[in-house]
């Protein structure tokens, strides 16, 4: 592969002017607002940045487009129930500009690749169809009809239906993700690879295994009634900003808050909530009671170090595990007893990187206390071990009985808007048996019973020309997903790619021979359909389905909502081959709900439900402890200690989100709560690894990946002296994916490993 053609596929290897002040020991509060409403300014004209948020979370309004953090189920704040995160994935959104084939005339894709992330976003709003046609570098207009029919003519040409690949993103609808993944299914295939796959696949695989369901346990009133909560692996200020209220008023009642986390992240330490005018002129409360500076990777040893001492204290005083919950409701204490024994506290401790100090504190919290949450994201589902970690936390929970009660349980905290609903309705190459069973008796046609590749393997199938159509659903595969030139070389492979998108992205740029860009409304913008204005549907992180509604008109009338885009594309490539009527579907959205309530267990009477201004709750056995699991209890598991070496020059490199930037979409350059300003291509390390490497504050490098023998590198970076464990350093992603094995992920989840890179840093010359 050419340097040139790599260079296309990974964000420009320039340097803005990287400023950097001590980091915040502060969220959210005036600045937060302040930041919002200057970005909501530059983007948007007031009075629709005022409607949208005066609109954004309320019952009846639209569900924010940001993460998949629940609304209150009452007390909804009259001012919004918003954050800045909030206001600015709808700023992103509903954008002033929009661009059409005026854009892409005058700019190539080869041009367009040569841009930073932050300008391809802030070019505006995708307003019409368009094509690549094979061999032409600039984009042209298209008719939707013309659109639908090159995906068909594509599809219906492919020796097998196995040869095409159908991403989601988690931002698309129940509605529009059940037709979805019905029309791949008749198709032929279960290739539905999605953002979860790199996300909570590890949560869902390692709850459905101990707790029988792949989803959280908890209600936000449990966070009100908890006495402990522990926040591991997670970055609420930035990325669940709305979730700090929830713990604020958990520590009014009371409960204490352990944050387990490499960097003190300034949501952990002190948050002033905006929708608090008092606490605004106040200054905030103190989150964390304890905070953990682990070592990344570091959370089993944690973990298992305070099982064994919890353990000792059990067997010493006998009051420290729910014996009655253990003999009822789970499965195989007493061979997790005896693995647990073979375990040597003082190793563990040591490879956890913790003191033994703040230990004693999170141990006696735990100890003395049942009503325990626990909450994670991707600090712990983006390593090799990232099941073990989680299988871990469940261990610990069921030792103290703190699973379907009040006060207790866990809480997975998802990330993208619907990624929870879009797995519910069926967005899963792995789909269970009996989900497929009911899609055979009610459309007559028979699902592929295989599964179909998730990302990695998409990837890998991509690459060696087994699959020849990617469709994309939302998102932006390319800048997502690892091993940038690898996949970028995988996407070129193949014979056509299509997205569905709202913003342009580089995956619109890394392209296969033909492409195809699909434009569609987006959260904020009504709906218009033959039987009027359409809601739509959503599920949060905690099994909450509420509708969403439009209030804007659409930025451009050559859009289509993702629901029409389906209908059409299914309805080219079937034309009379289908027995399911798929237009109607686009006409009436009741009719996809009366569908969806067909197939999925707990969505009766969902038409009616859906217009419950709270939405409704779906079953969870874990929350009642009806654990539908193998052996019909709640099972403990046993985990190792994670056995990766680091050599004498190397370090562990977690790759993390700013607080400027909706995963691939940069809304800008800062990350206030860190102190760094204007700049992305910066890497966070310990004062004294920098020392030891002769390095400066500022000095530029190139980082080194190593892998089974693989060196991969990413160059131009500027170092960042920062408190973060020794060893450890940390860059953002998407910039750095291109060092991130494709082969180093989760044991059977297949999640990237994203947080444990093992790297060196060198001095550019
Ligand atoms: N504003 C905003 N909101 C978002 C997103 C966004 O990009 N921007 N993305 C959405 C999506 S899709 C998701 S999945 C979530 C992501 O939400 P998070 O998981 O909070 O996001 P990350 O930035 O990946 O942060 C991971 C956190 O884990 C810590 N960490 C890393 N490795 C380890 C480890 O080994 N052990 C421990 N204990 N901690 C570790 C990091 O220091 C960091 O604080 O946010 C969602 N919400
Ligand atoms: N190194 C590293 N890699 C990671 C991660 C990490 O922490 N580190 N995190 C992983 C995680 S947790 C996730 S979830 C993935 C995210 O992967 P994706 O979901 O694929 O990526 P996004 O950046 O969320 O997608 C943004 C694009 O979605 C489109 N879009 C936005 N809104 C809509 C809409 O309403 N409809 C449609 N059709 N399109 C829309 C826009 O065109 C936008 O450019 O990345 C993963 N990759
Ligand atoms: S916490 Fe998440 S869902 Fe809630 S307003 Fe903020 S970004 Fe939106
Ligand atoms: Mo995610």
């Amino acid at each position: 592969m050419s340097k040139l053609q790599n260079k296309k596929m990974i964000p420009p290897e320039v340097f803005s002017n990287l400023k950097t002040k001590s980091p915040a020991t502060n969220s959210a509060g005036l600045k937060g607002i302040t930041s919002a409403l200057n970005h909501a300014q530059r983007y948007m004209n007031w009075s629709k940045a005022l409607k949208l948020s005066f609109k954004i979370n309320q019952k009846g309004g639209f569900d924010c487009p940001g993460c998949a953090w629940p609304d209150p189920d009452d007390e909804r704040s009259v001012f919004g129930e918003y954050c800045e995160n909030g206001i600015k994935a709808i700023a992103e959104e509903a954008q002033n500009k929009t661009i059409g084939h005026q854009f892409f005339s005058k700019y190539s894709v080869n041009e367009l690749a040569d841009w930073s992330d932050f300008e391809l976003g802030k070019s505006g709003r995708l307003a019409e169809p368009l094509v690549l046609e094979k061999g032409t570098k600039h984009y042209k207009p298209i008719s939707w009809n013309d659109a639908f029919e090159k995906v068909a003519r594509h599809l219906n040409g492919l020796n097998n239906p196995d040869e095409a690949v159908f991403y989601t993103s988690g931002r698309t609808t129940n509605e529009a993700a059940f037709l979805y993944q019905l029309f791949v299914r008749e198709f032929g295939t279960s290739n539905l690879p999605d953002c979860s796959n790199m996300c909570h696949e590890a949560s869902g695989k390692a709850l459905n295994e101990t707790l029988g369901i792949g989803k959280g346990s908890v209600t936000l009133e449990d966070f009100y009634k908890a006495e402990v909560v522990m926040v591991i692996g997670q970055n609420p200020g930035t990325n669940h900003p709305r979730m700090l209220s929830a713990l604020e008023k958990c520590k009014r009642n009371g409960g204490k808050i352990i944050a387990i986390n490499p960097l003190p992240e300034a949501g952990l330490l002190k948050f002033t909530n905006p929708q608090n005018p008092m606490k605004m002129v106040t200054g905030g409360s103190a989150i964390a009671d304890v905070f953990v500076p682990i070592t990344i990777n570091g959370d089993v040893a944690f973990i298992k170090a305070l099982l064994l001492k919890l353990l000792e204290e059990e067997e010493r005083l006998g009051n420290v595990f729910d014996k009655a919950f253990i003999e009822t409701y789970t499965h195989g204490y007493d061979a997790f007893v005896s693995d647990l024994k073979t375990y040597n506290f003082n190793d563990c401790l040591r490879q956890s990187g913790v003191s033994k100090e703040v230990f004693d504190a999170v141990f006696h919290l735990i100890s003395s206390n049942d009503k325990i949450i626990i909450c994670w994201a991707m600090g712990l589902t983006q390593h090799e071990n990232a099941v073990d970690n989680i299988r871990e936390l469940v261990n610990l929970l069921l030792l103290k009985g703190s699973i379907g009660k009040e006060g207790a349980g866990t809480c997975p905290v998802r990330g993208h808007s619907n990624v929870q609903g879009d797995r519910t309705v069926g967005i899963w190459e792995a789909a269970p048996q009996a989900f497929l069973d009911r899609i055979e008796s009610k459309y007559g046609f028979k699902p592929s019973r295989n599964h179909g590749y998730s990302v990695i393997e998409a990837i890998k199938a991509m690459y060696q020309n087994k699959v020849k159509v990617f469709f994309g659903l939302g998102g932006n595969f390319i800048s997502a997903v690892p091993d940038t030139l690898y996949s970028g070389q995988a996407m070129r492979n193949c014979d056509l790619t299509v997205h569905v998108s709202t913003k342009l992205n580089r995956s619109h740029l890394v392209t296969g021979k033909e492409a195809l860009i699909l434009p569609c409304l987006g959260r904020t913008e009504k709906d218009y359909q033959k039987s009027g204005e359409q809601i739509q549907s959503v599920e949060n992180s905690m099994g909450i389905v509420s509708s969403t509604k439009g209030i804007l008109e659409p930025c451009s009338d050559k859009l289509m909502s993702e629901v029409a885009v389906v209908c059409g594309v299914a309805h080219a490539t079937f034309g009379e081959r289908t027995k399911i009527n798929w237009l109607q579907y686009k006409d009436n959205y009741n009719l996809v709900r009366d569908d969806i309530e067909a197939v999925v267990s707990g969505f009766e009477d969902y038409n009616n439900r859906v217009n419950n201004p709270t939405g409704f709750y779906l079953p969870n056995g874990a929350r009642v402890r009806q654990f539908k699991t193998k052996t019909g209890k709640a099972n403990f598991t046993f985990n190792k200690l994670p056995n990766w070496k680091l050599g004498a020059r190397e370090l562990i490199m977690m790759t993390i989100r700013s607080h400027d930037q909706f995963n691939t979409t940069i809304y800008g350059l800062n990350d206030r709560y860190r102190g760094v300003f204007n700049e992305r291509r910066i890497i966070f390390m310990n004062p004294e690894d920098m020392v030891e490497r002769q390095l400066a504050e500022k000095q530029i490098v190139h980082i080194k990946s190593h892998y089974k023998g693989t060196v991969r590198e990413a160059h131009n970076f500027k170092v960042v002296g920062y408190d973060i464990p020794k060893k450890c350093c940390a860059t953002y992603f998407p910039e750095t994916n291109v060092l991130v094995p494709l082969d180093s992920f989760a044991h059977t989840a297949k999640t990237p490993a994203s947080k444990s890179i093992i790297v060196t840093v060198e001095a550019a010359l």
